[in-house]
């Protein structure tokens, strides 16, 4: 534990990235007990031969030269190529229970799983099962289900786009379309909203937008943090004079000022680009509120040219040739009242008037968006909301300007592109059962939170996740724990142990698999993978690392075992298209729009971008124009009505990433640029509202929620911290705060849990607490 820091609160005052990072990295790689030899091939992550880097969804310019030098890509290759080894010894020394008195970080600790192991109930440990064997038994059981939808089978964004291909292939065979999906919890309301206005679900833009846009608008995103490559991107658009704003109710110091360790010069002189200059503040939710606000200012603005004879700032053009709704749009814009937009989105008129001045003077704008904005009750209506605002000065389809929302895992987006869908298409089923002469089911599947509500009915007996932290990512810990016990068979396929191995079913696997940095060699040929980016781009990944285990098997080699030993191979030769991923990628041509001589395109270095209508200005909406949507601003949210019961003591709780974690896997217990070491049990809150509730900056508090059913729901043990975030919110990190996340506290419209807005009470805490993991 040589290289934990001692438990401190010290805030941040450099630049982001710089030596900082550099040290960072020597640290993970002395950690990780990385193999020297493989030092270089960190450096090959997003090289045209190289792979794909597991770390985020965003993309890189086109034949890099240079390393893109990411400190978290590092760590995320680190923790993946990390020495450590969870051996069957290892295994039987230890049992279920004692492994789940320990924290996630000292799970991540124990490094990658060799063999692939079943569960034994005597023993309270994992043995280790033959691959057969391990195959034949989840055949034996799939089959036998009643009803093909008593299985689910959940994807993490982190599969290729052929293991994910043939999965959804797979689990359509058994005749379900029950597929949550880690997109479900994350950018869902992008993926449901945009569709109905602008006809397609993913961003407008490529990276070239970035040379030329004027103005970008970032809306909930930390990108110091969980995008670092975007920040490289950003520093060229400042330093060329674009303005970058911040909308984020936490003014992250990574998007303040920025150290490019890829410039020598900036490095060594210690000097840095400012990022932001402009950053809005609203209440955690408030940016719906605010986004209509600007677009009210805007429409004024609007009023006072055509007044004034001015030029006009809408861009009636655009308008009139590819809208519809305007009028409707505008009346209601015209109607909505400034009172009500200030108090919902807690920014102040004339901060949302600077801002909609900022909006209607950038010739060029993107508007970017993570988590801030898709984990509330009313992240679809916001997304939609955001769209209007880009339609109103034609800021969709053109050059250096458009949406931009920013993916999280490496092919979140590809999964979903290639069939990882609950709500599938008719088009898209008829395709696949052409393809594979099979009638796939039709009756829309489960995503995660109705998963987790069917094992809980026991509508869900047999649970399949193809990568993931099923029992730590999802909302209300205690009973999404209740159903995975409640099934009767669990299976992970995964790369590191997790508290979802722990939490498990009656029958219980873990398959362990190759991760994407290292060769997978299918009959003696060396297999590539292709993923999506955040803008739509494909391109080919090829591990350069020795597996971990002689004993691993690839995940596409993993899921034909499984689909053979449950189906046979008479319809679906599934060991011959794991033997050869490209016969693979040719199935996927025939059954995906847009993937026509796929193997010829992804041979190219580089890859090839996806065909996005909106980006081309062809809307495939209903009425073939882009929407204007209407939607209401209402104060009664589920945190009004927690108010309403118990008063201004209720907090609105954001749930949030730190520096050196990747989701649920925990690396370090830092969150330097927040000015938080050694200890992850922390929650921010604004000193006043500390003076309020009668709380110290230092005391220890536990977490209840305020929800409207009877289930106790409590996090215990966060040290305060007093920090500059809005009244009446705060933070603290996931995934210790998801037993506060009620499983019904949902986005209107696309499901996602309400992970940045949970109303919750702080008390005293009564244990005393020392600093801990
Ligand atoms: N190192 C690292 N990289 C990662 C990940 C990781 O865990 N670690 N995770 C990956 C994944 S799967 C994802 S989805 C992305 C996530 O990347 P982000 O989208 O950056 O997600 P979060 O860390 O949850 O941070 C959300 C940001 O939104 C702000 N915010 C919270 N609520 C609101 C709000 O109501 N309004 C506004 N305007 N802002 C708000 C928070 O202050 C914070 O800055 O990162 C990916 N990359
Ligand atoms: N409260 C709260 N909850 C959240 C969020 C939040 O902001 N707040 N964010 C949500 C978001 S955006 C997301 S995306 C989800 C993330 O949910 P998940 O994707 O389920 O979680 P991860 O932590 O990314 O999964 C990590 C595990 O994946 C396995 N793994 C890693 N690499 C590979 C691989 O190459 N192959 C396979 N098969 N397995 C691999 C390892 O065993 C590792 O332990 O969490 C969501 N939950
Ligand atoms: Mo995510």
């Amino acid at each position: 534990m040589a290289f934990k820091s001692k438990p401190r609160i010290e805030p941040y005052t450099h630049a982001a990235a710089g030596w900082g990072a550099l040290k960072y990295v020597a640290i993970n790689l002395i950690k990780e007990r990385v193999p020297g030899r493989d030092y270089a091939m960190l450096f090959r992550q997003n090289k045209a031969d190289g792979f794909d880097c597991p770390g985020c969804a965003w993309p890189d310019r086109e034949h890099a030269s240079t390393f893109e030098f990411c400190e978290n890509g590092v760590k995320a290759v680190a923790a993946e190529s990390t020495g450590k080894r969870v051996t069957a010894a290892f295994l039987a020394q230890h049992t279920v229970t004692s492994l789940m008195a320990q924290t996630d970080y000292e799970l991540e600790q124990h490094g990658r799983l060799t063999e692939p192991v079943i569960y034994d109930g005597l023993s309270d440990t994992y043995r280790p099962i033959s691959w057969q064997d391990a195959f034949a038994l989840i055949g034996t059981r799939l089959r036998a289900l009643p009803d093909p939808n008593q299985a689910a089978f959940y994807t993490s964004g982190r599969a290729s786009n052929e293991a994910a291909f043939l999965y959804q292939l797979f689990a359509r065979m058994t005749g379900t379309n029950n597929f949550p999906d880690c997109s479900n919890m994350c950018h869902e309301a992008t993926s449901r909203g945009m569709p109905h206005t602008v006809g397609v679900g993913k961003g407008t833009v490529t990276l070239d937008d970035f040379e030329t846009c004027d103005t970008i608008l970032l809306f909930g995103q930390n990108p110091a943090t969980n995008h670092p490559r975007m920040l490289a991107e950003l520093r060229d658009c400042a330093r060329r004079g674009a303005t970058l704003v911040s909308i984020n109710p936490l003014r992250e110091r990574g998007l303040e000022r920025f150290t490019s360790p890829q410039s020598p010069v900036e490095m060594l002189t210690l000097s840095d680009t400012r990022i932001c200059s402009v950053f809005v503040r609203p209440t955690l939710g408030g940016d719906y509120a605010l986004i209509k606000g600007v677009a009210k200012r805007v429409l004024e603005l609007d009023d006072e040219a055509l007044a004034s004879g001015g030029a006009r700032v809408l861009d009636t053009a655009f308008i009139a040739e590819h809208t519809h709704g305007f009028d409707a749009f505008a009346a209601d814009l015209r109607a909505e009242s400034w009172t009500l937009i200030e108090q919902e989105s807690g920014v102040p008129r004339e901060e949302i008037e600077g801002l909609a001045a900022i909006y209607a003077r950038g010739q060029r704008v993107i508007c970017t968006w993570g988590m801030g904005l898709t984990q509330h009750k009313h992240s679809v209506q916001t997304i939609q909301m955001l769209t209007n605002l880009m339609m109103l000065r034609g800021n969709i389809g053109r050059e250096g300007a458009g949406l931009c929302p920013v993916r999280g895992h490496s092919n979140v987006q590809g999964n979903r592109t290639v069939g990882i869908e609950e709500q599938p298409t008719g088009a898209f089923l008829d395709k696949l059962g052409a393809a594979f002469r099979f009638t796939p089911p039709r009756e829309h599947g489960y995503d995660v939170v109705e998963s987790i509500e069917a094992m809980l009915r026991g509508d869900v007996k047999i649970f399949v996740a193809l990568g993931g932290n099923f029992a730590a990512a999802t909302p209300d810990t205690l009973r999404t724990w209740d159903a995975l016990r409640a099934c009767n068979l669990t299976v992970h396929i995964a790369t590191k142990l997790n508290r979802s191995h722990l939490v498990h079913g009656k029958e219980a696997l873990i398959l362990p698999t190759l991760g994407r940095t290292e060769i997978d060699l299918q009959d003696g040929v060396p297999q590539g993978v292709t993923v999506e980016d955040s803008v739509s781009k494909v391109h080919i990944s090829f591990g350069m690392n020795t597996p971990a285990s002689p004993d691993l098997m690839s995940e596409t080699a993993i899921i034909a075992g499984l689909a053979h030993a449950t189906l046979g191979s008479d319809t679906v030769d599934w060991r011959w298209y794991a033997q050869d991923y490209a016969r693979i990628r040719d199935k996927i041509a025939e059954v995906v729009d847009g993937f026509e001589h796929y193997n010829a395109r992804v041979a190219v270095p580089g890859g090839f971008h996806l065909y996005v209508p909106a980006r081309e200005r062809q809307w495939h909406t209903s009425s073939g124009k882009a929407e204007f949507l209407v939607n209401p601003l209402s104060p009664d949210t589920p945190i009004a009505q927690a108010r309403a019961r118990h008063g201004e003591r209720v907090m609105t709780l954001m749930t949030t990433r730190s520096h050196d974690q990747y989701n649920t896997t925990i690396y370090a217990l830092d969150d330097r640029y927040r000015g938080v070491f050694g200890q992850r049990r922390v929650v921010f809150i604004h000193r006043a509202d500390l003076e309020m509730l009668g709380l110290r900056d230092g005391e220890w508090v536990d977490m209840t929620t305020v929800w409207h059913d009877d289930i106790e729901r409590r996090a215990d043990g966060f040290l305060l911290v007093a920090y500059d975030i809005p009244r009446g919110c705060v933070a603290a990190y996931y995934p210790e705060t998801n037993p506060l996340v009620p499983l019904d506290s949902v986005a209107d419209l696309c499901n996602t849990p309400t992970s940045k807005s949970i109303p919750v009470l702080l008390h005293r805490s009564s244990a005393t607490m020392t600093a801990s993991l």
